[in-house]
């Protein structure tokens, strides 16, 4: 027995000896005492160290564990631990008070390192068979198992085999460490008068590791005052100021802060147009911030008094800097600045403190003289003659001559806006238009005279005479309207050849060639009252024949207005068609019985004839008497217009009207007088649309 003990001595100092240490490097292995599954070895020890990748750590679980028990396994045993902590130590066969077994609890390393340690003593009382283990990486799950809270993700932790890593929710930017969120809050820029600025996400905990920058810039002559309110949260430090996170407001060359914990800031008057503030948060902590609401003030402006009959918008009791009124006047009345008229008047507070402009004054609308009325007058209905707002003016035409066109009252009232105005025309003016075929001056009743009679002065105004530049009549005309004589065509051309009637344009009377006298009544001596007119053009009837006399109707353009008067004014253009067998006036300065020339204007009064007689007594002379035409005359000749007569007036008064208007003109016949020969007149009905759509006159 002895050498046995010997021999197991020396066997054991021998092992012992070789006490070794196995490096293991797989992610899984297996593991055994010394000789399992027979009885360990005396005097033994063995170390595996089991390493795995980073991210794992390592799982050990024993199938089969018979050690030698000891109290507090001081003799045998296996001990499981890192580099600097163990984990279990384990003998025995089963769990006691002092001593644990494995049993089917596996020991799981914190990191990737395990060693494991099997010692046996120099004795064994019985045989103990030792211990069969398995080993095993798994993977941590850092997101779960996490610790170390400087190693936990901020926002979102992702877990994978071997590794993690973290994101961030989204608006969040994940910071170079890979694990704080931060926030990009460099450009924040105010430029309101006034405005409220927090912490990111205020009042949730602001984002770490962030830089956010803020500035409110004004234009110069603001002030900017700021106000924390509220909750004001920043992370502090009790010993150092400020080391983690802070707020830093630069305002000018001055700078405030920085500012941290728990108590806000009071009041910061900054006295600058423009501030920057600076936020910063490091990688830790849970704070909820801060919120600022910021105010620009400026220099106020002295009290505005609104003007007299005027008013100021807003009214307010102070005005600042920027601050901009609006003057504007009570109806009726105009702010007048620097001698200018205007509706409204802008002034601004500047930033020294003064107004931009003096408050104007409040004229009232002033419509000034009114216009001129052509052949009109006007007369100012409120007294004074005042042409302010509300005053009332008169317009009425030149009478007897002239009517107004329009059937208004012709009152115009100054407005709010200084615009004479009538109800109806609103601006415009009324039209005076000459008064027709109402002369001043009637016939006396005077016994029929055989051949006609002299016509008396005044009582036929509208008679024009076509005289020759030297004073030569050669045609009668009428006055219509203010500017145009009706004449006939064939007094309005010669022609030089006889045997070539055609119209030709060389044929035609020149405007410088004649011109037409008013007011006329001595044949050759002047008149008192006659107006000696030029012509500005001709106008022959389109249809004009100069050889059947068909259309004999030409107009004859005044240069000038005639003066209306007693003794001038036109004749009206007919309404209506002459009564049948009316009687007519024809006058005219033309030839009498002995080819005499009267020394004053002639008038004949005859009856219109029937046009199917007068065609019939021209028929016999194969000379047609065509629709444009009317004749007039009595069936015993006698009384008829003549050479010198042509073109000139045949009227007729409308009684129901009361005023004298145009049946024909003097056009042609059958020598003059002469018995079953009716003069010959072109109807002016017949073409009346034509003379109004040249001249333009309306009775
Ligand atoms: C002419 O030569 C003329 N009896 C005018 C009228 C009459 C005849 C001739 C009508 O102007």
């Amino acid at each position: 027995m002895r050498w046995l003990l010997l021999y197991y001595a020396v066997f054991f100092s021998m092992l012992k000896a070789s006490a070794h240490t196995v490096e293991l490097n797989d992610m899984f292995g297996h593991i055994q005492s010394p000789g399992f599954p027979d009885s360990y070895p005396s005097d033994s020890e063995v170390t595996w160290n089991v390493t795995v990748p980073e991210g794992f750590r390592i799982k050990l679980y024993f199938m089969h564990f018979d050690l030698e028990s000891s109290y507090l396994c001081e003799y045998d045993y296996v001990k499981v631990e890192t580099e600097d902590q163990v984990l279990a130590t384990f003998c025995g066969r089963e769990t006691t008070d002092t001593e644990q077994t494995p049993g089917q609890e596996a020991v799981l390393s914190p990191g990737p390192f395990m060693s494991i340690t099997f010692r046996s003593d120099f004795s064994n009382e019985e045989r103990f068979t030792g211990f069969d283990a398995h080993y095993m990486a798994v993977d941590v799950d850092e997101c779960t198992d996490q610790e170390d809270e400087e190693l936990t993700c901020d926002h979102y932790c992702h877990n994978y085999i071997g590794g993690y890593y973290c994101s961030c929710r989204f608006g969040y930017l994940l910071h170079t460490d890979n694990r704080t969120c931060r926030v990009e809050c460099s450009d924040n820029l105010f430029t309101q008068r006034t405005g409220v600025i927090t912490s990111p996400d205020f009042p949730s905990p602001y984002p770490k590791s962030s830089e956010c920058f803020y500035m409110i810039s004004l234009e110069e002559g603001f002030m900017i005052s700021l106000q924390f309110e509220d909750i004001f949260d920043i992370e502090d430090h009790p010993e150092v100021s400020c080391p983690y996170d802070y707020i830093k407001i630069k305002a000018g060359p001055k700078v405030l802060g920085p500012f941290c914990g728990e108590k806000a800031p009071e009041p910061i008057d900054t006295k600058s147009h423009r501030v920057h503030i600076l936020f910063h948060s490091d990688n830790s902590g849970e704070n909820r911030g801060w919120r600022l609401s910021y105010k620009a003030t400026g220099n106020e402006c002295p009290e505005l008094q609104p003007p007299v009959h005027g008013k100021i918008e807003p009214l307010q009791a102070k005005y600042s800097f920027k601050d901009q009124v609006l003057i504007s006047c009570d109806t009726g009345y105009k702010v007048i600045k620097d001698n200018v008229e205007m509706e409204t008047f802008q002034i601004e507070c500047l930033k020294d403190g003064s107004w931009s402009n003096q408050v104007p004054i409040c004229k009232v609308a002033d419509c000034r003289a009114p216009a001129e009325l052509e052949h009109g007058l006007v007369t100012f209905s409120t007294k004074n003659n005042l042409t302010t707002y509300k005053s009332e003016v008169r317009y009425s035409c030149q009478q007897p001559y002239y009517k107004m066109l329009q059937n208004i009252t012709g009152i115009y009232t100054c407005s709010a806006q200084g615009i004479w105005m009538n109800k109806i025309l609103g601006r415009e003016l009324p039209t005076c238009l000459p008064v027709c075929g109402h002369p001043k001056f009637s016939r006396k009743l005077i016994s029929r005279i055989f051949n006609g009679r002299p016509a008396q002065k005044g009582t036929t105004p509208w008679i024009a005479m076509l005289a020759h530049p030297q004073g030569q009549p050669f045609c009668g005309g009428s006055l219509i309207g203010m500017n145009w004589v009706v004449t006939a065509a064939h007094c309005l051309h010669q022609s030089l050849d006889p045997d070539d009637p055609l119209l030709k344009d060389s044929d035609l009377i020149r405007p410088s060639d004649f011109k037409i006298i008013l007011g006329k009544h001595w044949r050759m001596r002047s008149d008192e009252n006659e107006q000696h007119l030029m012509v500005k053009r001709t106008i022959l009837h389109p249809q004009y024949n100069p050889i059947t006399f068909e259309n004999d109707v030409g107009l004859v353009e005044l240069l000038q207005s005639p003066i209306l008067n007693d003794y001038v004014m036109p004749i009206c253009l007919p309404e209506e068609l002459p009564e049948k067998g009316a009687m007519v006036i024809v006058s005219g300065w033309g030839k009498q019985f002995l080819q005499r020339f009267p020394e004053t204007l002639m008038e004949i009064e005859i009856p219109i004839v029937d046009h199917l007689i007068c065609q019939e007594a021209y028929g016999q002379l194969k000379k047609k008497v065509t629709v444009d035409m009317i004749c007039a005359g009595e069936k015993e000749g006698g009384k008829d217009a003549c050479s010198g007569d042509s073109g000139g007036p045949m009227v007729t008064l409308d009684r129901e009207r009361g005023q004298w208007y145009l049946v024909g003109t003097v056009s042609w016949g059958e020598d003059c007088g002469k018995k079953d020969r009716y003069g010959v007149y072109s109807y002016i009905s017949h073409n009346k649309n034509w003379i109004q759509s040249v001249t333009g006159v309306r009775n």
